[in-house]
């Protein structure tokens, strides 16, 4: 069975006998609300750095003034973002399925801005803090000391509340994605490069499964050539078609 060119009327055709479609987005998602992909993200001061060694807890042990200045200066990007017709046509989809799980790589928020209920944030959200000592969420204000957030109640420092590289996927959101992909009779990826893992695994169950996977990307990726369906485009105009199609 290999990837084939599908236009949104297939997809549509497919997904009208669709009992539950499992979703996974990745930060191509976003692309089309003016947030660089997460490789393409380092602009300007941050052109020198490489969000793969950032994004981690040895980052941040060792520098973790510089890891924050890195977090809040995204959080200023992501909150000048607005979700793109690629979302608002995510959070429409599930209105006209039995069942959608979505799953984002993403940690802008952006699906749950659009509208979409259940969100499955695999890697953590941007604008979350959590204390480094206690590893619980904080949700009250924060004491800033020396420009990084402490825990109001230990004093520890406060850590952005993504997943780093290195870092556990957190256990409730590793299982239901786990779960959704095993269940699901069609796998939809859109906008990842299927490179990091262990969500770029997650197609992997649903053919394990038997069931279908497509890909909505313009560019070839990583998952392409397992794929039963192929659109490429841009997922702000691909999605608006096949809830169209839908309608
Ligand atoms: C873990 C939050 C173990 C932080 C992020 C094998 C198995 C398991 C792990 C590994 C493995 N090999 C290596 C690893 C380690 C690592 C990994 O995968 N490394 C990669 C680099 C090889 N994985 C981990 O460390 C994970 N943890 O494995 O833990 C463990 C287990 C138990 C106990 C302890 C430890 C954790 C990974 C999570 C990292 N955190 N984000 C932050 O944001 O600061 S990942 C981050 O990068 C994003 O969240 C996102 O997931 C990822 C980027 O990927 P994409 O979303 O795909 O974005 P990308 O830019 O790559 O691609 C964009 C795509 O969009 C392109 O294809 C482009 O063509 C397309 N596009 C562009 N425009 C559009 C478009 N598509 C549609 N429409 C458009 N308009």
């Amino acid at each position: 069975m290999g990837q084939r060119p599908a236009t949104p009327r297939e997809l549509a055709h497919v997904l009208r006998a669709c009992r539950h479609l499992c979703v996974l987005t990745g930060a191509g998602m976003s692309a089309e609300s003016g947030i660089p992909t997460f490789r393409a993200a380092q602009t300007g001061l941050w052109e020198r750095y490489d969000p793969l060694e950032l994004a981690t807890p040895e980052a941040f042990a060792r520098d973790p003034e510089l890891v924050w200045r890195w977090y809040s200066w995204r959080r200023e990007l992501v909150a000048a973002a607005t979700p793109n017709p690629g979302h608002f046509a995510l959070a429409r989809l599930a209105c006209l399925l039995p069942r959608l799980t979505l799953i984002t790589q993403n940690v802008d928020g952006l699906h749950q801005k659009a509208g979409s209920r259940t969100v499955i944030e695999f890697h953590g959200n941007l604008f979350a803090n959590r204390c480094s000592v206690e590893g619980r969420l904080v949700e009250d204000d924060v004491v800033i000391e020396n420009g990084i957030p402490c825990c109001p109640r230990c004093g520890a420092r406060l850590r952005p509340g993504v997943v780093w590289f290195g870092e556990a996927i957190p256990p409730a959101a590793l299982a239901a994605a786990a779960d959704a992909a095993a269940d699901c009779d069609l796998f939809l990826s859109i906008g990842t490069s299927a490179l990091v893992w262990p969500a770029a695994g997650l197609a992997e169950s649903t053919r394990a499964a038997g069931a279908r996977v497509a890909e909505i990307n313009p560019a070839e990726t990583g998952l392409s050539a397992a794929c039963d369906f192929r659109l490429a485009g841009n997922s702000g105009e691909v999605l608006p078609e096949l809830v169209n199609c839908l309608s």
